[in-house]
């Protein structure tokens, strides 16, 4: 099947809860009754953000690496971006409470772990298998014209001025064991809001310049945030910025829904 025939779509934030995740990619037809894909050749892009601040990361993370292999197999496709809570888990795992070297107090990946929402059991089921994937999934990609990054930041163009350069700035950053750089992903993947207010419109052209694609889609900042509502109240993406970005994170952490986005995503549907 063409690229551009197949369908294609966006997951957002997940943070480790494993059944509402698996009742969503259903309602899609992307997963059947025994959890296996079902979306035959379809394409999904995980947004980043599988884990913490709910009660079963390591529970998503195999059920998304059983469907990338099981995708595969059917002529379709399931990828990941990595999320920060992704950079803070592998950073606790690697650095634990090892200080980053900063003008700014003491800080290390385990504080900020748990005030983030990290869970001791994520770390304890941690394998090999999950650090080896983990660690070298890519922080922005493409799907056709969209862009897709988990942080609505600009902060990615400091690694570098295209997709790849990005990638492989942060993965070679992840397959070493300098604390500053490990904490500079973490940090700047933190930062959110780059697109909202009257310069996001600009701000998502210039990132858009920048990187290709006539749209961003993002995870990491909750709708209801963003619109100022609660969770409950939210049913769909939020499309923004002069309709150059699209809002995912449903925010089913704080009882939101978990949003799984059919792209291109029209607003009258
Ligand atoms: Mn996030």
């Amino acid at each position: 099947m063409d690229d551009r025939e197949r369908p294609t779509y966006v997951v957002g934030d997940v943070h480790g809860h494993r059944e509402e995740l698996a009742t969503a990619l259903r309602a899609a037809g992307l997963l059947d009754d025994d959890d296996r894909w079902a979306g035959g050749e379809s394409r999904v892009w995980f947004l980043g953000d599988f884990v913490d601040r709910g009660p079963d990361g390591i529970g998503v993370i195999n059920l998304v690496m059983d469907l990338v292999d099981q995708a595969a197999d059917a002529g379709g496709s399931v990828d990941t971006l990595l999320g920060n809570h992704e950079i803070l888990m592998l950073g606790m795992y690697a650095f634990g409470d090892t200080a980053v070297p900063s003008d700014f107090g003491v800080r290390s990946f385990a504080r900020s772990w748990l005030l983030n929402g990290g869970r001791p059991d994520d770390i304890k089921g941690l394998t090999d298998r999950h650090l080896e994937w983990l660690s070298t999934r890519p922080v922005i990609a493409h799907a056709e014209d969209h862009l897709l990054m988990h942080s609505d930041t600009t902060e990615y163009l400091e690694w570098g001025d295209d997709e790849k350069s990005i990638n492989d700035a942060v993965r070679e950053i992840l397959a070493d064991d300098d604390l500053t750089e490990w904490w500079e992903i973490w940090r700047r993947m933190t930062t959110r809001y780059a697109f909202r207010g009257p310069d996001g419109p600009e701000v998502a052209d210039l990132m858009l310049q920048r990187l290709g694609g006539t749209r961003i889609v993002h995870g990491h900042s909750v709708i209801a945030d963003q619109m100022g509502v609660a969770p409950e109240e939210i049913t769909k993406p939020l499309l923004y910025a002069g309709g150059k970005v699209l809002g995912v994170d449903g925010g089913v952490f704080v009882g939101g829904p978990m949003l799984v986005v059919s792209l291109p995503y029209d607003e009258d549907e």
